[in-house]
C-alpha cells in the first residue's frame, strides 16, 4: 500500500503514516453505522491487516463526532452489506493492535466498535455512552458484555439504564479511555500512541477476555435487586431498562459468547416491540419539530444579547432563569417594590438550593444573579432585543402592557407574550409592529419543563420565528411552533380529557378510579391528583361561588388540595393520598341532585373516554393547520404533560390502537353521549382512505 490515501468507498479512507495505518470515516452528519460505513470499515480493516508495512491501526472520524451509533433510519428495513458484528469480528481479531481515536461522542454502536479495539484514546471534550435505552433498546453489539468488563457492574448498570454521555475525564478515570490527548491534536496523538504500542510491543489485550470485574459480582444477585428497587419509579412502564439489566446479569453469570447470545435475544425482543418503535419515532419527531417548512434554516435571525421579562411572579421568574442559565442578561420588571424583591429572592433561593445539591457552585450562583437587573420602570427595557411579557392571564392587562411596550421597545425587538390560552393576534394588533409579536407558552415550572409552545400569529415575521426556534435550543427547550387557537395544542387537547374526567365521576367512577387508570397508562398523575397538587382554589372566587361543580363544592367545604391536607383525596402528614369518603358522598349527592343515574364504569371506558377525544382533537388541530404535523403534537404531549414516551404521544398511540378503532368508538360515544365526541373530518377521511396521520 502507498503512503497516499486510498478511498475504500465514498465514506471510508485508508492511509499509511510510517508504520501506522489510519482508517478514516467521513459520513456526515454523525458517522452513523450505515451499510456504507460498515462496508467501508470492513474493507479498510481488511486492507490494513493485509498491508505488511502496517504495524498498528488507528480508527478516526472526520466531522463533528466519532461514530454516534447504528444508523437508526435503517432499523426495521432489510439489512444490506456486512452486519456490525461481522465488522467487529474483523477488528477484534486483527493481529495488529487497533486504536480508536475519539472526539465528539462515541455512542451506542459507535462505542461498541471502540470496545473491540485494543485501545481507546480521546480528546478532553469527547464523551462516551450507550444511550440505546433512550430509544427503547439495549446495546446490541456486545456493549452490555464488554462495558462491565472495563468499568465494573455498578457503573455499567448506571450507564446502560440512563444512557448518560460520560465526559472524557470520567471515562479515562474508569478505564474506558486509555489516554487523553491534546484537544485538536487527536490524529497526531493517536498515531503517537499507536507508535508507542508498537515500540513497546504491548500485548494485544481484548476487552472480552477481561473477567476480573464481572467475576467480582458473580453470586451477588442482591446488587441487581437493589438497583432495580432503587430505580423502580424511574423505570415504571419501560421495558428497555429491565432488558438492559438482564444483559449485565448475563455478563456476570455467563461465559462471554453465551452472554452475547443472551444480549441478542433481549435486543430483538425490544427491537420488534412497540415501545422502541415509539421511542425511535420520538427521537426523529423532536428533530423534525425544529424544521418549519416556510422558514428555511438560513432565514436571518435577530441577535438576542439582552432579554427583558415583565412580571417577576412564578412564571416570569422561571422564564428569566432560563436565560440567566444560558449566560444571557435579563432585566426583570415588576410594578411593586415588594413583588420585585420577592421574585428576585425566589430566583436566588432556587439557585442556592441547586448549589446545596452540588449541581452549581456558589460562584455560578453569583455569576447568574449578576446577570439579572431588577427594575420597576418599563423604560429599562428599551435596550432589550427580546421582551417576554409574563403578567396575569387577562386580555385587557396584556393589551395594556403591549401598548406601552410598543412605545418603549427598540425597533426590531421581539415582543413575546407568555400565555396559555389567549389570542396572540389580538395582542399583536394593539402594537404598530405585529410582525415582531409572538407567543411563548412556557410550561410550569418554566426553568425545568422542556417544552416551549411558540405561537405564530398571523403576522409574525419569519425572522422572529427563526430566532425564537434557535433561541429555544440555546436555553435548553424543545420548541414546537403552533398556531393561534384557544389553549393552543397542549391545553386544547387537555381540556378534552379534563371534561370527560369530570363527567365520568358523576356517571359512576370515582376520582381515584380515573386517576389510577391514567397513571397505569403511564401518565405522571391523573387529573384529580393533579388538581389537588395545583390547588383546587386556583381561579375560585368565594364571592362568586355557586356550587355548580364538584370542585366548587369542595372549595366551599375548605377542601383546597394538598396544601391544606384535603381535596379530592385526604392527605396524611407525609402527603400520602387516600380516597376520601367525604368526597365520595359529595359526588354521589351532586349526581343525585342533577338526576344523573350512576352506573358501573369499566377501566376500559375511562381510558377511551379520556384519551380518544384527545386524539380526535389532535386531528382537528391538524386539519385546522394549528400544528404543522402530527408528530409535533406528540412532542408537545411528551415534553409538556409527561405522556409516556414509550407510547409515542397521543397521535402515535392513536395509530397504535388503530385509527379505525378510535373512530368507531368516537361514533358510538357521539351517538350515546352527544357532540363532545363529534369525530373530526380528518379522522374520518384518513380511516376511509386507510391512511395514517403522516399522510394528513
Ligand atoms: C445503536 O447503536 C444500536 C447498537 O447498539 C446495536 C446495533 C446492532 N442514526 O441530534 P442532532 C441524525 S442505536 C441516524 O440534531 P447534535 C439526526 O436525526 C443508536 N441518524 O445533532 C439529525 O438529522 P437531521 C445509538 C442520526 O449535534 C442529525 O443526525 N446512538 C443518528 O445535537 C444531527 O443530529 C444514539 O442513540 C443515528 N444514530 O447531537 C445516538 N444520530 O439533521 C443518537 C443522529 O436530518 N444521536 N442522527 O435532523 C444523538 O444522541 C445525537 O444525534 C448526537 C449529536 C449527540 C450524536
Amino acid at each position: 500500500m502507498e503512503a497516499a490515501m486510498a478511498a475504500i468507498n465514498a465514506v471510508t479512507d485508508f492511509s499509511v503514516e510510517g508504520d501506522i495505518g489510519v482508517v478514516t470515516l467521513n459520513s456526515p452528519p454523525v458517522n452513523a453505522l450505515s451499510a456504507a460505513v460498515r462496508e467501508g470499515l470492513q474493507g479498510a480493516f481488511d486492507a490494513a491487516i493485509a498491508d505488511a508495512a502496517v504495524k498498528a491501526i488507528v480508527l478516526i472520524c472526520d466531522g463533528k463526532t466519532f461514530i454516534a451509533g447504528a444508523d437508526i433510519t435503517e432499523f426495521g428495513k432489510a439489512m444490506t452489506g456486512p452486519s456490525l458484528q461481522d465488522v467487529q469480528n474483523v477488528i477484534e481479531n486483527s493481529p495488529k493492535p487497533v486504536i480508536a481515536a475519539i472526539h465528539g461522542t462515541a455512542l451506542g454502536g459507535g462505542l461498541e466498535v471502540a470496545l473491540v479495539a485494543n485501545y481507546r484514546v480521546a480528546v478532553p471534550s469527547a464523551k462516551a455512552g450507550l444511550p440505546e435505552v433512550n430509544i427503547g433498546l439495549l446495546p446490541g453489539a456486545g456493549g452490555t458484555q464488554r462495558l462491565p468488563r472495563i468499568v465494573g457492574v455498578e457503573k455499567a448498570l448506571e450507564m446502560v439504564t440512563t444512557g448518560q454521555h460520560v465526559p472524557a475525564k470520567a471515562a479515562h478515570a474508569m478505564g474506558l479511555f486509555d489516554e487523553l490527548v491534546e484537544e485538536g491534536k487527536l490524529r497526531e496523538g493517536a498515531i503517537a500512541f499507536a507508535k508507542a504500542v508498537v515500540a513497546e510491543n504491548r500485548p494485544l489485550k481484548k476487552v472480552r477476555d477481561l473477567n476480573e470485574k464481572v467475576e467480582a459480582a458473580r453470586g451477588k444477585p442482591e446488587i441487581f435487586e437493589a438497583f432495580r428497587k432503587a430505580n423502580a419509579k424511574k423505570f415504571r412502564g419501560f421495558m428497555a431498562p429491565e432488558n438492559n439489566i438482564k444483559c449485565i446479569e448475563a455478563a456476570v453469570n455467563l461465559p462471554f459468547d453465551e452472554g452475547l447470545k443472551a444480549e441478542r435475544k433481549l435486543f430483538m425482543e425490544l427491537m420488534t416491540g412497540s415501545q422502541s418503535a415509539a421511542q425511535r419515532y420520538v427521537f426523529f419527531a423532536e428533530r423534525q419539530a425544529a424544521k418549519i417548512p416556510d422558514v428555511p434554516d438560513d432565514t436571518p435571525t435577530i441577535p438576542v444579547k439582552k432579554v427583558g421579562v415583565i412580571g417577576a411572579g412564578t412564571m416570569g421568574g422561571g422564564i428569566a432563569m432560563n436565560f440567566l442559565n444560558a449566560g444571557i442578561p435579563v432585566t426583570i420588571i415588576e410594578a411593586k417594590q415588594e413583588n420585585l424583591e420577592r421574585g428576585v429572592g425566589i430566583i436566588r433561593k432556587n439557585y442556592e438550593n441547586t448549589a446545596k445539591k452540588g449541581r452549581l457552585t456558589q460562584d455560578d450562583v453569583e455569576k447568574r444573579m449578576a446577570l439579572l437587573t431588577p427594575s420597576m420602570e418599563m423604560e429599562a427595557l428599551a435596550d432589550c432585543d427580546m421582551i417576554i411579557e409574563a403578567v396575569f392571564e387577562l386580555m385587557e392587562i396584556k393589551k395594556e402592557v403591549f401598548t406601552k411596550l410598543d412605545k418603549i421597545a427598540k425597533p426590531g425587538a421581539i415582543l413575546a407574550t407568555n400565555t396559555s390560552y389567549l389570542d396572540v393576534d389580538a395582542i399583536a394588533a394593539v402594537t404598530s409592529r405585529p410582525e415582531s409579536v409572538i407567543g411563548t407558552h412556557f410550561f410550569s415550572p418554566a426553568n425545568v419543563m422542556r417544552l416551549l409552545e411558540l405561537v405564530r400569529g398571523d403576522k409574525t415575521s419569519k425572522d422572529v420565528i427563526a430566532t425564537c426556534m434557535k433561541l429555544s435550543k440555546t436555553i435548553g427547550k424543545v420548541p414546537v411552533l403552533v398556531g393561534v387557537c384557544y389553549g393552543f395544542v397542549g391545553n386544547r387537547m387537555l381540556a378534552q380529557r379534563q371534561r370527560e374526567a369530570q363527567k365520568l365521576i358523576l356517571e359512576g367512577a370515582m376520582p381515584w378510579d380515573v386517576d389510577r387508570v391514567l397513571y397505569d397508562f403511564g401518565l405522571p398523575m391523573g387529573p384529580f391528583a393533579m388538581s389537588d397538587l395545583a390547588g383546587l382554589d386556583i381561579g375560585w372566587d368565594p364571592a362568586k361561588t355557586s356550587s355548580s361543580t364538584v370542585r366548587e363544592v369542595l372549595c366551599e367545604m375548605d377542601r383546597r388540595g394538598q396544601k391544606n391536607g384535603k381535596g379530592f383525596y385526604d392527605y396524611d402528614e407525609n402527603r400520602n393520598a387516600k380516597p376520601s369518603p367525604v368526597v365520595e358522598e359529595v359526588i354521589r349527592d351532586f349526581a343525585e341532585k342533577r338526576q344523573i343515574q350512576r352506573r358501573e364504569i369499566t377501566d376500559q371506558e375511562i381510558l377511551e373516554r379520556c384519551l380518544y377525544p384527545m386524539v380526535n382533537e389532535g386531528a382537528k388541530i391538524l386539519e385546522e393547520g394549528k400544528a404543522i404535523r402530527a408528530s409535533d403534537i406528540d412532542i408537545v404531549w411528551i415534553n409538556g404533560y409527561g405522556w409516556p414516551v414509550y407510547s409515542g404521544g397521543p397521535m402515535f398511540w392513536g395509530e397504535l390502537v388503530g385509527l379505525d378503532k378510535v373512530l368507531a368508538k368516537m361514533k358510538q360515544f357521539h351517538a350515546e353521549l352527544g357532540d363532545d365526541f363529534k369525530p373530526s373530518a380528518l379522522l374520518e377521511r384518513l380511516v376511509a382512505e386507510g391512511k395514517g396521520f403522516k399522510d394528513a
